[in-house]
């Protein structure tokens, strides 16, 4: 049996999970990054249906069919820009999780991975990111909910390394 929370080093698009986060903009559309990689491997249908949306502010979060990835569904979130953290970034952040974990537990959802939030292009810092991401879980985890099991999905070791040590 798997723990209830846990850190893979691994491509996000590849897991088999009832929905992987996105880490996307607020149009929704597609761009770089993790958001480039599910987009592209969910297929076009994806962007179809995103376009239905009409878009999704800081902090919230709306939910897609995953299409021809092996996750059920995508749910995808906006983070905030980091601008040196006077701007209301770490709350939020926190909003991010909060708001996917919301979904998730709406929809019945069991098993859902996020990728590190804010930290590429959004240039969060990753030790502070981190720290917003596993305590919001962990604070939603204490309450019962469908959701059983949660995977923070780093691409690289060091962000892997950071959830590691904060899952001691
Ligand atoms: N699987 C898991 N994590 C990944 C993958 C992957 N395939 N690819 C990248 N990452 P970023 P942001 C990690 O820049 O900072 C997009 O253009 C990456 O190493 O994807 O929230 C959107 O459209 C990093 O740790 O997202 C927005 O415009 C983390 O995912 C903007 O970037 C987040 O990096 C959002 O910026």
């Amino acid at each position: 049996m798997n723990t209830a929370l846990e850190a893979l080093q691994a491509d996000i698009t590849t897991l088999d999970v009832d929905a992987i986060v996105n880490a996307a903009n607020s149009s929704l559309l597609g761009g770089g990054g993790v958001d480039g990689a599910i987009h592209r491997a969910a297929g076009r249908e994806l962007l179809e249906e995103c376009r239905l949306l009409n878009g999704c502010r800081t902090g919230e979060a709306k939910m897609t069919k995953g299409h021809k990835l092996r996750a059920r569904h995508v749910i995808h979130t906006v983070g905030p820009i980091w601008n040196g953290g006077t701007q209301r970034e770490p709350g939020l952040l926190r909003a991010c999780y909060e708001n996917s974990l919301k979904l998730a537990a709406e929809h019945g959802l069991q098993s859902m991975a996020f990728p590190c939030i804010s930290t590429g292009v959004y240039r969060f810092p990753p030790d502070q990111a981190a720290q917003i991401a596993v305590d919001t879980v962990r604070e939603f985890m204490r309450e019962p909910s469908s959701v059983r099991r949660v995977i923070f999905c780093c691409f690289g070791k060091s962000d892997f390394d950071l959830y590691q040590a904060l899952l001691q």
